[in-house]
């Protein structure tokens, strides 16, 4: 805890953003949190955070905020609530636990945790508790599988070249993502690139987004259709002599059945597919084959559809056909997701070895099907029975809502979740729990879009009578018999451990610098040694048997799949639902100023189907398919393809005029091969009111 007033402390920012901003947390004269600035001297961050957490006293402070432990006093949902203490609460859910496991099994109670905070303590911590107790595990889809998928089958590991070398580049790609509302430091270093290089800026999506605006070439596509694009670059790379051919035949397992499949996929070929003219495709695979230093920047948007996997791994084909890679400002880069990377002792933090490996695994993404009793989706086993969720607003952000609002309120299921709002998701809990937020307690954060391992000290005592998510592990671990010598250290001992087992820095040195950098040596994050695979060869023709199960809906050859949700005569539109930029998934929904900057929810519709369909700027239409309906003001927008809907932001239900909140419109099948939520892709019709 640090005590000095009116003086910026270090920190990080906990949200589900890449960029992992680390902080300078002001703590005025009256002991409150102030404004927030991102850290000078963090040459990731460089100085630079997004208004919203700029702003995050207005979270921190809101009234709204939960304060004390709630149990239900009247019907499930109905939103009626009693204060209890905390010793109720803790007793009351371990005595049902203890019941529920009795009767059905450990299995049947399913701890869940989601992105609200990253911090490797105060997400993951839980498994912690579920690991020792036998509880059933999580497989964590919801943001990241799809595109993981298709990175590990190319590249073979969540790592890649320093996302600040973009600075040294010529050439920035930033593909199916849009850093300018979502991971803002991204533009810094492209920023710096464009105004030392002369660098230019290409950026491929289905709208019209900020980034897009900021383009020197915007290449706006139809939904689902990024691989056609990266299969016909590659044709005209081939058939213009832009490839290096040594270093395909030492770095990768390329050869001619690849070749030969390249050159059936033509511009014109992926010019009816995407949307693109022929002219568009082509000067783009100049640009790219011409810039030896080319620095592609995968974002997760592309891949958010049901061929998903497959865009990603045929976009990351790109730098192994030029080279790319060999080069200083060159490469690629998506995430830094890799224990091995961070250097944490996970083992010991989340008491893995305790883990039984017959426990089932259940989709994270799949709540609504696991909850609604689909035997699939419980992998055969129990029905979940009990739950206790952390960090994770299911009823709004996950696909299939319907599914998940009815399977949450089930009178049989006992729900508990620890939030720091009355989310719609808190609302249908038989206890609910309140959580501290990231200033409250300590934790350290992995920096997923660069290389800075973070930390965050509690800076403030907890507003009214929060906890944060650790102490809640650890008092039902108590009550609950489980023991392991993870959960009887106090959380600063616990990271201090983890640390030192890891030979990192210990919390002392960290508190003083902020951060370590686990940035690789050139030669290792430019894959010169070898790509992370089993050969050391980047994969153009995956396995993809060992990505993910469902592998047989794969490509073989890295190409444009038709398996997914397209559009038809009665579903002419497709629905791409992106993030908002003054919201952080569902979080800052709750905050008057994001409310106020977002508006409220609303559908872009392209002129030429408003015309036929007589719609206007301010109109209602009705959006659906079989999952479903929702009601939207729409608003004429002509950034994207004509058959393309846009619907930004995770807004409650209760913004909705229906009370239906967008995601009742996506489907809860799994992404192959490995599982993961479509969020993009989506057929729709569209009916004026
Ligand atoms: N339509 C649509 N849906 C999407 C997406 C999309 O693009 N479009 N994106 C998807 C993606 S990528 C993701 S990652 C998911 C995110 O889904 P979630 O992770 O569920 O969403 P968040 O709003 O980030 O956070 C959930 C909750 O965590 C709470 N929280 C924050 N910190 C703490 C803490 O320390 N302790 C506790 N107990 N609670 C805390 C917040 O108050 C918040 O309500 O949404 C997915 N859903
Ligand atoms: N302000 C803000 N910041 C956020 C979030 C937020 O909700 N709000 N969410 C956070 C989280 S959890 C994550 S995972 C990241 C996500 O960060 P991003 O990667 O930026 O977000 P995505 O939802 O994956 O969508 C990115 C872009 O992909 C585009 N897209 C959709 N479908 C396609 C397609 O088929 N092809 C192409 N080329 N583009 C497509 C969308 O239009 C969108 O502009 O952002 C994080 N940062
Ligand atoms: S939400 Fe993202 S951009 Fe904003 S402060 Fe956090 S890490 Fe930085
Ligand atoms: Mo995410």
């Amino acid at each position: 805890m640090q005590d000095a007033l009116n003086v910026r402390h270090k920190s990080a920012c906990p949200h589900d953003c890449p960029s992992t901003c680390s902080l300078e947390v002001r703590i005025d004269a009256d002991g409150r949190v102030g404004r927030i600035n991102g850290a000078k001297d963090n040459d990731y961050t460089a100085g630079v955070v997004c208004a919203k957490v700029a702003r995050y006293a207005e979270r921190i402070y809101h009234p709204d905020r939960l304060s004390t432990p709630l149990k239900r006093s009247g019907p499930k949902g109905s939103g009626q609530f009693e204060s209890i203490t905390w010793d109720q609460a803790l007793d009351e859910i371990a005595g049902r636990f203890k019941t529920i496991a009795e009767r059905h099994g450990p299995q049947s109670i399913w701890p869940y945790h989601s992105g609200g905070t990253m911090g490797v303590l105060q997400r993951y911590g839980l498994d912690r508790l579920r690991n020792v107790m036998g509880y059933s595990r999580q497989q964590s889809t919801i943001c990241v599988t799809p595109a993981e998928s298709g990175w590990l089958a190319g590249v073979g590991k969540l790592i890649g070249c320093d996302p600040r070398e973009m600075a040294q580049s010529d050439l920035i790609v930033m593909w199916g993502g849009n850093p300018v509302s979502t991971q803002v430091n991204i533009m810094t270093h492209v920023t710096k690139a464009r105004k030392t290089r002369g660098a230019k800026f290409v950026v491929v999506d289905v709208y019209r987004t900020p980034t897009v605006e900021q383009a020197d070439v915007a290449l706006i596509i139809n939904p689902g259709t990024d691989a056609a694009l990266a299969l016909a670059v590659m044709n005209v790379l081939f058939s213009e002599g832009m490839v290096d051919r040594a270093y395909l035949e030492k770095y990768t397992d390329f050869d001619a059945e690849v070749e030969q499949h390249i050159m059936t996929r033509t511009p014109e070929w992926a010019a009816e597919i995407t949307g693109l003219t022929v002219d568009e495709i082509v000067s783009f695979a100049r640009l790219f084959g011409t810039t030896p230093k080319s620095f592609l920047r995968a974002g997760f948007g592309f891949t958010r559809t049901r061929n998903g996997a497959g865009a990603m791994h045929a976009v990351s084909c790109l730098p192994a056909i030029t080279g790319a890679w060999q080069h200083e400002g060159g490469g690629a880069f998506f995430l830094t997701f890799d224990n091995k990377f961070w250097g944490l002792d996970t083992n010991f933090l989340y008491a893995l070895e305790t883990i039984d490996p017959d426990v089932r695994v259940l989709d994270q993404s799949r709540i609504g099907a696991v909850l609604c009793g689909d035997a699939n989706a419980l992998k055969n086993g129990p029905p979940v029975m009990a739950m206790l969720m952390q960090n994770a607003n299911s009823a709004t952000v996950a696909p299939d809502t319907s599914a998940v609002l009815k399977g949450l309120s089930r009178d049989d299921l006992f729900l508990v979740v620890h939030e720091q709002f009355m989310t719609p998701t808190a609302s249908c809990a038989d206890i609910v729990l309140p959580a501290t937020t990231f200033v409250e307690h300590e934790d350290l954060y992995y920096g997923l879009g660069h290389t800075h391992l973070t930390y965050g000290p509690k800076l403030i005592e907890p507003i009214g009578d929060t906890r944060p998510n650790s102490f809640v592990v650890r008092e039902l671990a108590k009550r609950l018999g489980a023991a392991h010598p993870c959960l009887a250290l106090e959380d600063h001992e616990l990271l201090d451990t983890v640390l030192a087992r890891g030979d990192l820095p210990s919390l002392a040195e960290l508190a003083e610098t902020g951060w370590v950098d686990r940035a690789l040596p050139f030669e290792q994050a430019h894959f010169l040694e070898g790509f992370p695979q089993p050969d050391g060869r980047f994969h153009f023709k995956p396995d993809w048997s060992r990505v993910g199960p469902d592998h047989a809906r794969m490509p073989r050859l890295p190409d444009w799949s038709t398996d997914f949700e397209r559009a038809s005569k009665t579903h002419p539109f497709k629905l791409v639902c992106p993030p908002a930029r003054n919201f952080l998934n569902s979080s800052f929904s709750e905050t008057p100023t994001g409310i106020a900057k977002e508006g409220g929810p609303r559908v872009r519709v392209h002129s030429d189907v408003a015309q036929d369909h007589g719609v206007a700027t301010g109109m209602r239409v009705r959006i659906g398919n079989e999952r479903g309906s929702v009601v939207l003001t729409a608003e004429i927008d002509d950034g994207q393809k004509s058959n393309t809907l846009i619907v930004e932001g995770i807004w409650p239900a209760e913004a909705f005029e229906e009370k239906q909140a967008i995601n009742t419109l996506i489907g809860g099948d799994p992404v192959p091969p490995n599982g993961g939520a479509a969020f993009h892709d989506t057929a729709v019709w569209m009916k004026v009111l």
